[in-house]
């Protein structure tokens, strides 16, 4: 069944790649425009890298969100090809208004208009009833609409992304798994059994210990004493580099925090031909990931496109000031707790040192069991005379129902503001006088959204 809808996915992206070829034919630069996180940034390039391959010429910019002020620009320039990445859906009408052609490469849930339009190829796992939330990010459905070109070491971006929107936590599935069985067929990425702890390699052992926070590490995520303190109790000299321990230490290492988490042991992705800081996709996407937190993103998107030099230097630097940011936002956390409504719960800042990554902060909360996992974190900031939003969720609240993404688009829009996005993570901007209707709403609508 999923097979099929796949099959009908693959289609319609095939037949964006033949479009984009009909440009590159005829050299017309192709005018990208990607979000600016982990996947949105990984999606560009995707796409760019595979247009350079093809000897062709891009002109990529990376915005925070698309709207009609974006939209208004970009219809003013010339281009023959736009080529929108992990954005878009929400905007076809518009998009379809452009001078040129348009590809759409989105996989977010809100979609204003599922008819097909002349000049435009929508590629959505939405539209064939798949999954966009856990299967297939925005880096992955671009990777679909350039797959024909063959380049598949671009395999690799493509999950890069997916670990950019959390969807690399435990199995890779649905179009995802096909994306990584292709690149493992093809000899360009590699899988294997490990610990995963990103910066195992890189970092002293109970750094790499405290700054694991995809699987979380109860009382070692986020926390040096604790982390230390672990490291003592099992023997082990906390400074040490994993690299630098015998196999018999090293054994006991993985023995004691499987203990603590069994699935901190699992399958470990890598990209065969990368340099070593890369080559584990969960620490590329969070070195990605920096970048665009840090609002960095040309520097994330010059590594996705090779470069390996002053661009890089730069994002590993970025990355260790995120991690530490994390910290400092984690003992923060759990100082301050949350505040508990009756179905959601939200923290809220005016720090501009914590508001880039609220909403990670929120999910590693969740997971590392600083915040309760039965109700939807809304994390606040505040920017004058707006309130930022982040909602984060987790997969077991989904499977009762809720569905943040719809939540959120139906308060915000009641209180003069615009919001969107997943059903376990959303976004949304409104004005601060409007808070407290907002929350109560969310609050409802999360309500039915379980009783349903
Ligand atoms: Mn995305």
């Amino acid at each position: 069944m999923n097979q099929n809808k796949q099959h009908y996915l693959l289609n319609k992206a095939e037949e964006a790649c033949n479009l984009l070829k009909k440009h590159l034919h005829q050299d017309n630069v192709v005018r990208v425009i990607s979000h600016n996180d982990a996947d949105g940034i990984s999606a560009a390039g995707v796409v760019c890298n595979a247009i350079s391959k093809e000897n062709g010429k891009f002109h990529v910019t990376i915005v925070s969100r698309l709207n009609a002020e974006v939209l208004d620009k970009i219809s003013r320039e010339k281009y023959k090809l736009f080529f929108f990445c992990d954005m878009g859906s929400a905007w076809t009408e518009r998009i379809a208004k452009l001078k040129g052609d348009a590809i759409i490469a989105d996989h977010h849930q809100s979609i204003d208009c599922t008819d097909e339009q002349e000049n435009l190829l929508h590629i959505n796992p939405h539209l064939f009833g798949l999954d966009g939330t856990r299967d297939v990010s925005g880096s992955g459905v671009s990777y679909l609409a350039v797959r024909s070109l063959k380049h598949y070491e671009l395999s690799g971006l493509a999950l890069v992304g997916a670990f950019g929107d959390m969807q690399g936590n435990g199995n890779i599935t649905g179009v995802n798994q096909t994306i990584l069985q292709e690149g493992l067929d093809k000899g360009v990425l590699e899988v294997s059994k490990g610990l995963k702890i990103p910066s195992l390699t890189q970092e002293p052992l109970y750094k790499a210990l405290a700054y694991t926070f995809t699987t979380s590490l109860t009382g070692i995520s986020g926390d040096f004493e604790g982390s230390k303190a672990f490291l003592e109790k099992i023997g082990l000299s906390y400074g040490i580099k994993f690299t630098d321990l015998n196999n018999e230490e090293k054994d006991v290492l993985k023995e004691e925090v499987i203990k603590i988490n069994s699935s901190i042991f699992g399958n470990i992705y890598r990209i065969s031909g990368e340099i070593p800081e890369l080559k584990n996709i969960e620490s590329y996407s969070q070195i990605i990931d920096a970048c665009g937190k840090n609002k960095k993103q040309g520097i994330g998107l010059s590594i996705c496109l090779g470069e390996r030099e002053q661009a890089l230097k730069e994002g590993l630097e970025l990355f260790k000031k995120y991690q530490d940011g994390i910290l400092k936002g984690l003992e923060w956390i759990k100082k301050e707790g949350s505040i508990e409504m009756d179905y959601i719960q939200y923290i809220y800042t005016e720090d501009k040192n914590l508001k880039s990554f609220m909403g990670t902060l929120s999910s590693i909360g969740i997971d590392i069991g600083l915040l309760n996992p039965e109700k939807p974190v809304l994390a606040l900031s505040k920017m004058d005379p707006l309130i930022k939003i982040s909602g984060r969720t987790t997969l077991k609240m989904i499977q009762k129902g809720v569905n943040l993404g719809d939540a959120f688009e139906q308060a915000s829009k009641s209180f003069n503001g615009s919001g969107g996005g997943h059903t376990i993570a959303a976004g949304a901007v409104i004005p601060h006088n409007n808070l407290d209707n907002f929350l109560n709403l969310v609050d409802e609508i999360v309500k039915e959204q379980i009783n349903l």
